[in-house]
Order: C-alpha cells, then structure tokens, then sequence
C-alpha cells in the first residue's frame, strides 16, 4: 500500500499547503480538517464532492481520500440531465460541499456534509487501503450517449504523480498556480493532490486570468499549469504586459496540457519571455502517459516521451505495431524491449551520460522509430484507470485483449522518439478550451427542443478555443426556428456551460447517406 500523501502524516506542518485567493491552509491545519471530513466517510463508499475552485473542495478530496473512500468530482455548473446522469450511475452515499453553497435540485436526495475547513478532526487517522482500491471516479465525455465514470484506483495517482516528478523535477520547494477546474484530472489530480503528493503548495486564481498568473508567479510561484486556452490568452497580453514576461520569464516550470498548444502560441511565449511551454499528454483514463522533461528538448509540437513506467506504442488500423520489426526503443534511454511494439520507458530519471546529461543523442543517430506511419497510440502501466463504471462494455472495449488502452489519439514519432499527436480517431469528439465534449450528448439534448427537428454537432478550429462547438439545425418551424442563445442556454441547462454550441446554422434537411447516417463532412463549411 502507498499512501498518497506523506507530507500530511510527517511533514512539513507549518507550511502552506493550499491558498485559494486570500484563504491558506497549512499541512497541518489541512491534516486537521480533512481528518474532520474523514470521520463523517466510510471506507469503500462513494462520496460526491461539489467542487467549487475552493479550500472546501482541496479539503474534502483529501479527507475523503484519508478514509479510504472514493471522491466523485461534481461541476457545480452541470445541467440538471448531466447531474442526475452522474448521480444515478455513481450513487454516492453523502455529498460535501462549501457551506453556503446551493446545490441542485438533483442532489436534494443526498446527505449533504458541509466542509468546515477550519475545524480539528484531531489529526489524520489513515485508511490502510489497497493500490488497487478506487481513489476518484471522473466523468469523461464519448463519442455518443451520456459521459462514462472512469474509475481511478489509488495506484494510478501514484504512479502518475510520481512520474510527473522524475520528469519535472517537481519538489516540496515548488509552488503551482493555475486556474483549472476541480473536477477534472487536469486540475485536481495534477493541480491539487500533485503539489500534496510533493509536500509542496499549490496556489489557486480561483478563476484563471493573466493579472492571476502574473501576480503569482512574480510573487514567488515556480509553476504552471494551463490549458492550451490560457497559454493562448497569455500569449496575447504578452506584448503589451511587461510584468507578465517577467513573470513567465522568471518560472520553474511552464506546462501546458488536455490538447494541442498550437506552435504559433509556443512560438510567441517563447520570442517574448525566452521561456519554453512545456507539453504533457494525457487522458482521464490514464492520467499521464507522456512528457517534455524539464531535462530534456522542449520541442513545440511534440508532447515528449512516455513518462516512467509506461508503456506506449503505435498501432495501425490492422492492428499491426507501428515499427514493431525494426525493434522499438526506450526514448530516453535506447534500452530495446520486447517484440510487442512497447517502448517502456524505465529511466525513473536516472542520468545515462557520464555528465549526467541524457543519452537522447545516440537515439537520434541511430534512429529506431518508423517516423512516417501515423499510428493509434495505445498504452499499459500503473497509470491507467481500472473501468468505466457500470459499463463493462465501453471498459473491454477499450483495452486490446493484452491490456493495451486505446487511447483514439493518433500520432507519429520522431526518429529519437518524441510522440507528436497528429488527429483523433473519432471526428465526433470535440476538445473545446481543453474540455472533451461529445458530439452525441450535444445532439440529444438538442434533438429535446421543442423547436428542433434534426441537428448535427461538429467541432471547427478557433484559434482561442482550439476548436468551437457548432450546431447544425432543421428547426420544426423554418419560419421561426429557435435562436441561437436559446439554443446555447437549453444545452447549458441541460449538460453544461462548456458544452454549449457556439455557433448555430439552420438548414433545411441535413446530408444523410443511404443508410440514414448523417454525412457530417458534407456539411457545408
Ligand atoms: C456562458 N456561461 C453560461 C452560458 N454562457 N452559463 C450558462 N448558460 C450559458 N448559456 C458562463 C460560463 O459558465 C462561465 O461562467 C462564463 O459564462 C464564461 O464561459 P466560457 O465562455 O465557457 O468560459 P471561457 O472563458 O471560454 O473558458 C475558457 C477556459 C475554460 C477558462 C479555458 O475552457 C477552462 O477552464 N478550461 C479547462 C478545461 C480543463 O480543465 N480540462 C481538463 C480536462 P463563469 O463566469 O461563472 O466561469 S482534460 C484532462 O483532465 C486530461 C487528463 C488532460 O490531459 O489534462
Ligand atoms: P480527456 O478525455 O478530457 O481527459 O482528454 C483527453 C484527450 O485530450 C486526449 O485523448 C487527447 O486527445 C487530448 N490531449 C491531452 N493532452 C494533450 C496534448 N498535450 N496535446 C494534444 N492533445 C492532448
């Protein structure tokens, strides 16, 4: 059994663990009330948390986590189908949330726990749980039908914190900012309960802005963490910012990650402040596969090599590895491994060189990786999810029979083994502000208007959003169709904010195939 945070039970007490804008709490102070919220938990059971970019939620996780429970992140900004979705397939026995904080009508048939972050619950009592226990059940959104719980086990965020560290050099001295959401991987499980693993701090803007960043990291903050999005609206306020390239100039670490950062954007941040983003892939299901290292070529266009412990290989359409008979090899390391197309990359940081400096060079003169077929990127490890709860189909769909994940996403390598990801494999799933939305939920909670009769949803490029949700509409009535914001506002309502279509365009009759199927590329652009 690893236990998640050492820092809480030995470590550095009076240091602050978490600030979210003027609130702070210290290791100790957190061990005290997380203690408080794992005394109303039972070990095993499911519990909701409301999250809030607040202490509350920081709090709740970590005591939920301490008891052995299994934390089910909530958007406070769901819809009231996409809630009770979660709600009915989680069936959590409690929900905590932010005392003041109204919860929806969906939730009112739930115990709700107020967390008191200021409350002693007389110090961290720890679960002796097992890796393979859940730790967090996150919603992910598919291609059709309603998002899937992806079930995380305690083993997962150890692995993937841990391998983060080898690849950042992250350490108790780092303090992170960012203003991600709480109820995803990216921002709980990197941005919160990642610096908690570190015995560092984390710092959250609450709501992400670039005076946010720029205060911050100014202010002694070493890291951060973003959303291609946010790195794009910092590359805009650069030129006319200097106190935001001084703050970008002056951090650790710059890491962008949940889609592509366009190499415009890393161009731009790079020209003005002399500093690198760095690129990591992930998914809600597997948490991280592969990095940029801190010591390593940050090579914009590319998210690096597979992080230790992780297998990672490329599969044709057939099935066929990508490479697999000229021998793959570790990235980093150039240790051949076996014929099943794998690259393991085991390096857990060592230094190959004499000088202490990696050995990528002798993989680039002697290069292993086919560099031109574009592959499926599949991946096994310790990192990776257990199943999507109460959907052991989409779960044995998702794994090849030997236990690789199908991730969807599409890449190639460089010829030293940097992955550069070049397409998805599903046109319906759509990456909207670093959100995966799902062309299918959108379509549904359309075709409930009263007004509509067909619709279609696609993602087109933006150059803020990466891409933006359009809908495509028959309206029942063509003489006076719904408008676009009551559009925007019923999905909103019904699924979330962020899922909401951006751009609406009627039509009369929508591009159908002899079959019926909606042919989304002919649509007329
Ligand atoms: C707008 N709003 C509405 C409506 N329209 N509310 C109700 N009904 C409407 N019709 C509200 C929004 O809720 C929001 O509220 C405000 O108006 C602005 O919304 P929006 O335009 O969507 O925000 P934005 O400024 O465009 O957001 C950009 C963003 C955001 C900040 C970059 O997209 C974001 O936080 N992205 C992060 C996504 C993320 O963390 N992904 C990780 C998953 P209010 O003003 O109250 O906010 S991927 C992952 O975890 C994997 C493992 C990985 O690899 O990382
Ligand atoms: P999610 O399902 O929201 O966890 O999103 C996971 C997906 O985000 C992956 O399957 C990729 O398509 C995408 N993604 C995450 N990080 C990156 C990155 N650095 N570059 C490109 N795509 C990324």
């Amino acid at each position: 059994m690893s236990f998640l945070f050492p820092a809480l039970a030995d470590g550095p007490g009076e240091c602050v663990a978490l600030r979210f804008g003027e609130r702070s709490l210290t290791y100790a102070e957190l061990a005290a009330a997380a203690s408080a919220v794992g005394g109303r938990v039972r070990e095993g059971e499911r519990v909701a948390v409301w999250a809030t970019p607040s202490l509350e939620t920081a709090v709740g996780v970590v005591g939920v986590l301490l008891a052995g429970a299994t934390v089910v992140p909530l958007n406070p900004k769901s819809g009231e189908k996409e809630l009770g979705h979660i709600l009915a397939d989680s069936a959590p026995s409690l929900i905590l949330a932010a005392p003041g904080e109204r919860l929806p009508e969906a939730a009112g048939h739930l115990t709700r726990v107020d967390v008191d972050v200021r409350v002693d619950g007389g110090g961290a009592d720890f679960a002796h749980v097992d890796d393979g226990d859940p730790a967090l059940v996150v919603y992910t959104s598919g291609t059709t039908g309603p998002p899937k719980g992806a079930v995380l086990p305690r083993r997962a965020l150890v692995a993937t914190l841990d391998a983060l560290a080898d690849a950042w050099q992250w350490t108790a001295d780092d303090v992170l900012v960012h203003g991600l959401p709480l109820f995803h991987v990216h921002g709980l499980v990197l941005g919160v309960l990642g610096p908690l693993r570190r015995g560092g701090s984390v710092r959250h803007l609450g709501r992400f802005s670039a005076e946010g960043v720029t205060r911050e990291l100014n202010a002694g903050a070493t890291m951060l963490f973003g959303v291609p999005t946010m790195y794009h609206r910092l590359a805009e306020a650069l030129p006319d910012d200097p106190e935001l390239v001084k703050a970008l100039s002056g951090a650790r670490l710059l890491v962008s990650g949940s889609a592509a950062l366009p190499v415009h954007d890393h161009e731009r941040i790079a020209a003005a402040t002399g500093r690198r983003v760095i690129e990591r892939y992930g998914m809600t299901e597997t948490l991280m596969n592969t990095s940029v290292r801190a010591d390593g070529e940050a090579r914009p266009g590319t998210v690096g090599v597979p992080l230790p412990g992780v297998e990672l290989r490329l599969v044709e359409e057939d099935g066929t590895p990508v490479g697999a008979d000229g021998g793959t090899q570790n990235a980093a390391h150039g240790t051949p491994v076996g014929a099943d197309g794998g690259t393991q990359n085991a390096a857990h940081g060592t230094p190959t060189g004499a000088d202490g400096t990696r050995d990528a060079a002798s993989a680039t003169q002697n290069p292993a990786y086919d560099v031109e077929t574009v592959g499926e990127i599949q991946v096994r490890g310790p990192n990776l999810f257990t199943e999507y709860l109460n959907r052991p189909d989409a779960t044995a769909a998702a794994f090849t029979s030997d236990g690789w994940f199908r991730t969807g996403d599409m890449a190639v390598r460089d010829p030293d083994g940097y992955v550069r990801i070049v397409g998805r494999k599903a046109t319906d799933l759509i990456k909207s502000g670093g959100y995966k939305i799902g062309a299918g939920e959108i379509e549904n909670a359309l075709l409930e208007h009263p007004g509509v009769r067909e619709a279609a949803v696609t993602g087109e490029p933006d150059p803020d959003l990466g891409e933006r949700i359009v809908a495509w509409v028959v309206p029942v009535d063509p003489q006076s169709p719904p408008g676009e914001r009551e559009l925007a506002d019923h999905v909103a309502g019904r699924l979330a904010p962020h899922k909401r279509p951006r751009v609406v365009r009627y039509l009369d009759s929508l591009p159908r195939n002899d079959m019926g199927k909606i042919m989304k590329r002919a649509l007329p652009s």
